[in-house]
C-alpha cells in the first residue's frame, strides 16, 4: 500500500517542503509539493535522496562505544550517557567548566529547532561558555561588521520587490543560500529576471549564477576589498547614493569617502583582474536601482579579512539605502519565530561586542566575537597544556575533522582529547576519532518546522526566509525496529538529568525580537520533542497548533506587519566609518607579493549534489562520483603540461593533497576549484579515487587568519600544482 505525506526536506538548512511516499510503512521516494505555495515543486538531488540517508547500509542504529584496540562495539545509548555524564563529572571537578567544550555543525538545528536550544542549554548549565560554532569558519564577519555598523530594525528590501541584486562570490543556484531565495532559488531567479531584476555577479568563476548576471565581474579571487571599495568610490563620486537616507540615519560619510579615495577604479583595477569601465558599470547599475542589496557569500569571506568585506558590503546597502521605511509592509515577519518589531530606525553600533570580549582564547589573543568562539582556535585550545585546557568535546550535527581549517592539525586534537563525543548519523570522519558516537535518529523520524529558516533570517541581509511561510511536519515515519536511537536533544536534556543539572529552555531572540525568560524544564519527566517545539512557538505570530493543522507549508500573511515609524526620541545611527575598519582598509593599500613557486590560487565552490561532509556515500546522489576533481582552465592543464584525469599533488604552504584533474574553462586562469570536506584522514589519503582529498588540509590556522575572528584563509590559497611522482 502507497501513501503519501507531506514533510519538511532537512537535508540541507532550506526546508524544502517535500512530498514522501510510503510503501508499507517504509519511504520509498521524496519529491517536490506541487501545492507548497513557496516551494512550488522544487526538490533537489539531495532531496530526491533524502529518506536513502535513513536506509542507508551505513547508517547508525545503534550508539557506538570505541574499544582499547581501535575497534567499535555497540552500547546502549543510556549506558553511553551515564559514563559520558561521569566522565564530564570528574573533569569538570578536576578543571573546572573550561575543560568541556561543544561544537555545533550544519546539522545541529536543521531536524529539529530544539536540538540546538537543548544543546545550549545544556552547556550554559555546566558552567562553561565554551561554546562553538560553525560560523567562525563560515563567514564570521557577518555578525562582527553588523556589530561595528549597527543594525537596522526592518529588514532589507525583499528580493521581491528588488529591480538589481549584487552577489559576491556566493552561488545560491547550487547553495540555496543567501541572495536569491532558497526556496526554488533557479525558479525564482528566472521569475525576476523575466520581471527585468539586474543580476551583478562578482566571482572568479562564472558559476552556474554568473551564467545569468547582465554583468559577470569575473575578478581576481581575494581582491574583493579593494574591488568593493571601488564600488562604493564611484558611488559616493558620482553622488549616487541615497543622500536623504544617509544625512537622517548615518555617521561616517565623509570618513569612508576619504578612505575609498585611493580605491578609484583605475588604480584597483589591475589588481583586481578587471577593466575599469566594468568596476563603473556595476557600481552605477547598483546604486541606479532604487531597490535591491548587495550579499556576500563564502569565496570572499574564506579569503581572508571577513569582517572588513562585510562592513563595505553593509555600507554598500545603507549608502543606496536599501533598507524598509516606516510603512512598507514586512514581507518576511518571523511566523513561528519570536515576533518582529519592526521600526524604521537604526540599532547604534556595539563595537565593544564585536570581538575582544568574553571567554579568552589561550591562542593568538582571540576570544569571543559577535559570531561566537573561533572554531579555527579550538584545535589549539586543546592541545595547548596548561590551566583551562579543554579536554572533552561533544560534537553534534557537525565534522570536524572533514570540516575544520587545518586538518593535520585537528586530528592532533581529536587524538589529545580525553573524551570525544560525536552525535551523529553515521560513522563520520569524526566518529572514527570519537570515544562515543551517539546515534540519533533521522530527521524523517522526528517532528520538524520551517524555525530554521526564520532564524537564519538574522543571519545577514539575503538570506533567511523571504515570506510569511510556515511548515510543520510530525515524525514522518516510526525508527527501523530493533534501533536504539534518540533525538539529539535527548541527549543533552539525558546527560543534564544524570548530572544533576536544572536546564532553561529557550528560543533564539534576534535584535528587534522580544526576549523572553525560557522554561525551566520538569528535569524528572522528560518533555516531548512537540512540547519542546511549543515552547520555542510561545508567543508566535501564527501560532504553531494552527500550522499543526495544515498539510504542508502554507503562507500566512496575515496579520500584516509594517514597519512602524521612528521612535521620536530615538538618536542611533548606523556607521560606515568605524575607526578600526577604516583602518585596516588603508593596510589593504600595501599588497602580498606573490610567491613564484606557489603561483596558482585554490579556491573554493560548493556541488549541488552533497552538502559538505554528507551524501558522499549514497549513490544515487553521488552519480559514482566519489571525489572531488580538481578543476583548472584548460589552458592551465596545457601549460602546466597536464592534462584531465592525471592525478596531481596539491600543495600549500602548510601540506599537500592529492587531486584528479578535471576541466573547467569557466574558470578564471590560475585557478584550481575544489570542493570541501572530501577525503579522509591521511592513512586513508592512498585511496583518493575512492574517498576524494580534504582541502581543508591546505589552510594553516595559525598563520594566515584574520585578527578579530581566527577565521584562516580557506580560499584564495597559495598552491603549487605538480603531477604525482
Ligand atoms: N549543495 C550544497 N549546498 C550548500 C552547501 C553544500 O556543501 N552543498 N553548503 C552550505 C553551506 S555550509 C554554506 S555556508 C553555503 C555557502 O553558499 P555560497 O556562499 O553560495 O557558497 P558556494 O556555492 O561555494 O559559492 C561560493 C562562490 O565563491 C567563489 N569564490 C571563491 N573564492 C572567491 C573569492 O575570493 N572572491 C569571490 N568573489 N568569489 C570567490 C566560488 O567560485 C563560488 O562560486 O552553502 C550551503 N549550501
Ligand atoms: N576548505 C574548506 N573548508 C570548509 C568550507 C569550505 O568551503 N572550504 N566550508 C566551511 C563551512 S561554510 C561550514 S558551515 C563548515 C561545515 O562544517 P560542519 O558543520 O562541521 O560539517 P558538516 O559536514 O556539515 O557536518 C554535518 C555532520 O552532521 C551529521 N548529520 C547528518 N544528519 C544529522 C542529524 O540529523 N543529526 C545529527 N546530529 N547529525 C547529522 C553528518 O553525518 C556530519 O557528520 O565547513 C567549513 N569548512
Ligand atoms: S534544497 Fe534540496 S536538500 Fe535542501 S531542503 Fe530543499 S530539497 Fe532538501
Ligand atoms: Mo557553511
Amino acid at each position: 500500500m502507497t501513501d503519501t505525506h507531506h514533510t519538511i526536506c532537512r537535508a540541507c538548512h532550506a526546508g524544502c517542503g517535500v512530498l514522501v511516499e510510503l510503501d508499507n510503512g517504509e519511504p520509498v521516494a521524496v519529491k517536490g509539493d506541487p501545492d507548497d505555495p513557496l516551494f512550488k515543486g522544487f526538490c533537489c538531488i539531495k532531496g530526491q535522496n533524502f529518506h536513502k540517508t535513513r536506509s542507508s547500509p551505513k547508517r547508525l542504529l545503534h550508539s557506538q562505544k570505541r574499544q582499547a584496540d581501535g575497534s567499535y562495539r555497540t552500547i546502549p545509548v543510556a549506558q553511553a550517557m551515564d559514563e559520558i555524564a561521569d566522565k564530564i563529572t570528574a573533569l569538570i571537578g578536576k578543571q573546572g567548566p573550561r575543560t568541556l567544550a561543544t561544537y555545533s555543525g550544519t546539522m545541529a538545528a536543521n531536524a529539529s529547532a530544539a536540538n540546538g536550544a537543548m544543546s545550549s542549554a545544556w552547556l550554559k548549565a555546566t558552567g562553561s561558555r565554551m561554546g562553538f560554532n560553525s560560523n567562525t569558519i563560515d563567514q564570521p564577519g557577518k555578525m562582527v561588521a553588523a556589530a561595528l555598523h549597527g543594525h537596522w530594525m526592518a529588514p532589507s528590501n525583499n528580493f521581491a520587490e528588488a529591480d538589481v541584486l549584487l552577489l559576491v562570490g556566493a552561488n545560491p543556484l547550487v547553495s540555496m543560500s543567501g541572495g536569491v531565495p532558497h526556496s526554488n532559488p533557479g525558479r525564482t531567479l528566472t521569475d525576476a529576471l523575466n520581471a527585468g531584476l539586474t543580476l551583478i555577479v562578482i566571482d572568479p568563476r562564472r558559476s552556474e549564477t554568473a551564467r545569468r548576471a547582465r554583468l559577470h565581474l569575473q575578478s581576481k579571487p581575494g581582491e574583493d576589498i579593494p574591488l568593493l571599495a571601488a564600488i562604493v568610490h564611484t558611488i559616493i563620486n558620482e553622488q549616487l547614493f541615497d543622500n536623504a537616507f544617509v544625512a537622517e540615519e548615518v555617521d561616517g560619510l565623509a570618513t569612508l569617502s576619504d578612505a575609498v579615495a585611493p580605491f578609484s577604479p583605475h588604480k584597483v583595477a589591475e589588481r583586481v583582474g578587471l577593466d575599469a569601465a566594468d568596476i563603473e558599470t556595476a557600481a552605477r547599475l547598483f546604486a541606479g536601482s532604487s531597490k535591491g542589496v548587495v550579499t556576500a557569500g563564502t569565496g570572499p569571506n574564506m579569503s581572508g579579512n571577513t569582517t572588513l568585506l562585510e562592513y563595505l558590503v553593509l555600507s554598500l546597502n545603507t549608502l543606496c539605502g536599501r533598507w524598509q521605511r516606516a510603512g512598507e509592509r514586512v514581507h518576511e515577519p518571523a511566523t513561528l519565530g519570536q515576533p518582529t518589531l519592526a521600526k524604521a530606525q537604526a540599532i547604534a553600533p556595539y563595537p565593544d561586542y564585536a570581538y575582544d570580549f568574553g571567554e579568552r582564547i589561550r591562542v593568538r589573543n582571540l576570544s569571543n566575537t559577535a559570531a561566537g568562539l573561533p572554531t579555527a582556535a579550538l584545535a589549539d585550545e586543546i592541545l595547548k597544556p596548561g590551566e583551562g585546557q579543554v579536554k572533552a568535546l561533544i560534537s553534534h550535527g557537525g565534522n570536524p575533522v572533514a570540516a575544520w581549517p587545518d586538518q593535520l592539525k585537528t586530528i592532533d586534537a581529536m587524538r589529545a582529547l580525553e573524551l570525544l563525543v560525536q552525535i551523529d548519523v553515521t560513522m563520520s570522519a569524526t566518529a572514527k576519532m570519537a570515544d562515543y558516537v551517539i546515534a540519533v535518529k533521522h530527521p524523517l523520524e522526528t517532528p520538524g518546522t520551517s524555525l530554521a529558516q526564520e532564524y537564519l533570517s538574522g543571519y545577514a541581509v539575503g538570506f533567511g526566509a523571504t515570506a510569511a511561510y510556515a511548515h510543520y511536519t510530525p515524525a514522518i515515519v516510526s525508527p527501523p525496529a530493533g534501533s536504539d536511537l534518540i533525538e539529539d536533544w535527548e541527549f543533552f536534556y539525558g546527560l543534564a538529568q544524570r548530572m544533576n543539572l536544572q536546564l532553561t529552555f529557550k528560543p533564539i531572540s534576534f535584535n528587534g525580537t522580544v526576549r523572553v525568560p525560557g522554561h525551566k524544564l520538569d528535569m524528572h519527566k522528560p518533555p516531548s520533542s512537540d512540547e519542546l517545539l511549543d515552547m520555542l512557538t510561545e508567543g508566535s505570530r501564527i501560532p504553531l497548533a494552527q500550522v499543526r493543522q495544515a498539510r504542508g507549508g502554507r503562507l500566512y500573511p496575515d496579520p500584516a506587519v509594517y514597519v512602524l515609524p521612528k521612535d521620536p526620541d530615538c538618536t542611533a545611527r548606523l556607521d560606515i566609518g568605524n575607526a578600526q575598519m577604516m583602518q585596516d582598509l588603508a593596510d589593504q593599500l600595501e599588497q602580498t607579493p606573490r610567491q613564484n613557486n606557489l603561483a596558482m590560487r585554490m579556491v573554493c565552490r560548493r556541488q549541488i549534489n552533497v552538502l559538505n561532509s554528507t551524501g558522499m556515500d549514497i549513490p544515487s546522489q553521488s552519480h559514482g562520483k566519489t571525489y572531488n576533481p580538481a578543476y583548472m582552465h584548460s589552458k592551465d592543464i596545457d601549460a602546466l603540461g597536464l592534462h584531465t584525469g592525471q592525478t596531481v599533488v596539491i600543495r600549500s604552504a602548510r601540506a599537500s593533497i592529492r587531486g584528479i584533474v578535471a576541466k573547467d574553462d569557466n574558470l578564471r586562469r590560475g585557478l584550481v576549484s575544489m570542493t570541501h570536506c572530501w577525503g579522509g584522514r591521511p592513512e586513508e589519503d592512498e585511496d583518493y579515487v575512492n574517498i576524494g582529498a580534504n582541502t581543508g588540509r591546505l589552510s594553516s590556522v595559525d598563520s594566515d587568519y584574520e585578527k578579530y575572528t581566527g577565521m584562516p584563509r580557506m580560499s584564495n590559497i597559495p598552491v603549487q600544482v605538480l603531477p604525482l611522482a
